[in-house]
This record gives C-alpha cells, structure tokens and sequence, in this order.
C-alpha cells in the first residue's frame, strides 16, 4: 500500500471548505474528519460515523483517519473516574473500526491543545498565518485563552480541543494538574495506552499521538512529546505496533533543535500519520507558519519527504497549517485551515514525491 494523502475537512455545515473543491485538488484519497461536536469522553455513535463516512463515499473519499478522538482530562489527571472514560474511548475506537477507520490521531497534552498568540499574523506577502510570541504564552492563561474563545464566538465557530465548556473551567482545571509532573503524566499515558491496546489491536486502529504544540511546557503545564528522546521512550514506553505517532513536522520543530527527518528515519514504521507544516524561527524563541516550499522556512521539508520516501512510508500524509490567501481571513476560513495553501501544499508535496519517484525508478500511483 503506498502512502495516502489526506485533507483535513470539519464537516458538514462547519467548514466553509466543501468536499466538492477537495475533489479538484490532486491526489487526495483520504478526508481526516472527526465529531466535532462531541465532548471529551461521549461515545461516537454508529449512526453519526455512517453519516459522514456516506457523504465521503459520495465523493469516492476514504475516511481511514479520524482527528481526533479527544482524550478526557480525568485521564490526563489520572482521577479515579478515568477508567470508565477508557470504557467509553473503547467503544468509539469498535465504533470507528466497523466503519473501517484505520488511524485515530488523538493528544495527551494537558488541558490545551495548539496554542498561538496570533491567529492572522501578517506574513509580509500581504497573506496571514498563525504567529507564537513566546513573551506573550508566559503566565495569563486567562487571557490567552480569551483571545481565541473571543475569536471563536465572534465568527461563531469552535476549534477543537478549545471547548468553550471546558475552557470555562480553567481555574478548576489548572487545581487539578497542580500535582501532574512530567513522570506521572507519563504513567497516565502508559496507564491509557496499555489499557485499549488490546482493543486497538482486534479493530486494526492504529492511535497516532500528535507531538505536543509548541514542544515546551506551557504556563507551567507539563508537556511530553516535544523531542526526539521523548519520542523514542513514548513507544519504547508501550512498545506495540499500534502504539504510533502522528508525526507534525511544525510542531515538534517550533524547537529549531529537533530534526524531523532524523526521527522519520528512526521510527518510519511507527508513523500513522504525516503532517507536514513549515516553520519560520525568530532569534526571539517566536515562530511563525509558513508556506510548505522549503526554503520559506526553516523545518527540511524536503529533507523530510526524501526520508518519507527512502523508507517506503506507506502511512497517512496531509499538509498541514497552511496561510490565508486570497480574501481568505478572520470569518471565511479556519486559522491555518483555508483551502489554497493547503492546496499548494499538497501540489509542492506531490511535486518532489514524483520527481523522487523519478529518481529512485519507483512509482507511486495517488
Ligand atoms: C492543529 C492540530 C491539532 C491536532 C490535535 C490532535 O491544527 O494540529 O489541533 O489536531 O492536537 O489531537
């Protein structure tokens, strides 16, 4: 099987970018969707999963990937009610699996998901992208978290992994992680991890852990897959095959120490799932998304397809955050998740994967 490229899609009635234009782009096989208006811990019902998966097969899209199945934070924490919230995640990974889901990209950073301080940041071409000012993600949570619930509930959408239900609960929630350090919530994830195992491995559901966004702890916050040591004891910790990772090329290397295409080369056969994103760094420590051509920022994404391919990746490949472009901004588009960069994204992509193709006398048919 060779590797498949995927588009990330919101849904019906949630995302502006409509399956009929994600036909147009070439060589998308697989849309990355997901519930999102389910919680943390609610099962996925069959009958909503038969739903989306019709409108995909509508369109002859698989659905093999589903980002994400959102881990509760009382797993995260280690509470004593984790364990029913694990019955409940079991079931949707049976759920998914009978409707032949493959991949379940989910994270197990602690309270919140990707963090920026700017969502449409001048990018100097006259498009915006998502910006990090590190001086600006330091103590007020609260006001972080504010900018981005202001933004949601002004052009009336919701982010994932930013519920505005749980994010009203900060204060409760930072009590209780006060006493979650690195080393316990890695034996929380060990704990999750050895306990669907079993479940993973009789559905054929591989669960890719995206790395951390950005890889460093926030607002005291620990904070596990951000280097290629962690990674190596995350699946060293539960050594199975479908312990996976979904390796994000712009997350693990906003730390400009991190080479993304050393750890392809280290672990191509625990990669589910390829995002590719491009970073530009500032000596300041702030970063900013660029397009995916290479040379617009500093992560290899060349280097980094080439390690794709020398090691016959035959996983889960999307492009990932890309600019707003062309009209597209606060209202009309999701941030980082407008449809023609992304588009570029995937035609750059496919460009050097063919033309590696060329020079190693392969052929990859997408
Ligand atoms: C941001 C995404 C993340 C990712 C989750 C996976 O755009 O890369 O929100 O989907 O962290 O659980």
């Amino acid at each position: 099987m060779p590797m498949q490229m995927g588009f990330r899609w919101y849904g019906e009635g949630n995302d502006q970018i409509t399956l009929d234009y994600i036909k147009q782009i070439p060589g998308v096989s697989t849309i990355v969707w997901a519930l999102h208006h389910k919680m943390p811990g609610e099962i996925w019902e069959e009958a909503e999963i038969a739903e989306v998966m019709d409108q995909l097969h509508k369109y002859g899209f698989n659905g093999d990937v589903v980002e994400s199945v959102n881990v509760h934070d009382d797993i995260k924490i280690g509470k004593p009610t984790r364990d029913a919230l694990i019955e409940n995640y079991k079931v949707c990974i049976r759920n998914l699996s009978k409707f032949g889901v493959k991949v379940i990209c989910y994270n197990f950073m602690p309270i919140f998901d990707w963090t920026r301080s700017d969502l449409f940041h001048p990018v100097g071409d006259g498009s915006t992208a998502l910006f990090y000012e590190k001086g600006m993600i330091q103590d007020d949570y609260n006001a972080m978290a504010k900018y981005i619930l202001d933004f949601t509930e002004k052009y009336n959408m919701s982010f994932p992994g930013w519920e505005p239900e749980r994010m009203a609960q900060l204060d409760r929630l930072f009590k209780e992680y006060a006493d979650v350090d690195h080393e316990k919530l890695w034996a929380n994830l060990k704990y999750f991890l050895e306990a669907i195992m079993p479940t993973c491995e009789e559905c054929g559901i591989k669960m890719a852990i995206h790395m951390d966004d950005p890889p460093w702890d926030i607002f005291g916050l620990p904070r596990l897959l951000i280097s290629e040591e962690n990674i190596d004891r995350f699946l060293s910790m539960v050594d199975h095959p479908n312990n996976c990772l979904t390796l994000c090329s712009g997350s693990l290397n906003a730390d400009p120490n991190n080479n993304v295409a050393n750890v392809v080369r280290k672990h191509c056969d625990r990669i589910a799932f390829a995002h590719i994103r491009n970073v530009k760094h500032f000596d300041n420590g702030d970063f900013s998304e660029a397009s995916h051509r290479d040379c617009d920022g500093e992560t290899g994404i060349l280097e980094i397809l080439k390690a794709y391919h020398e090691c016959g990746y035959e996983g889960y490949i999307r492009p990932d955050h890309g600019r707003h472009l062309w009209g597209e901004g606060p209202g009309t588009v999701r941030p980082g998740y407008g449809l023609y960069d992304r588009a570029l994204g995937i035609m750059y992509m496919l460009g050097a994967w063919d033309m590696l193709d060329k020079k190693a006398g392969t052929k990859t048919t997408l």
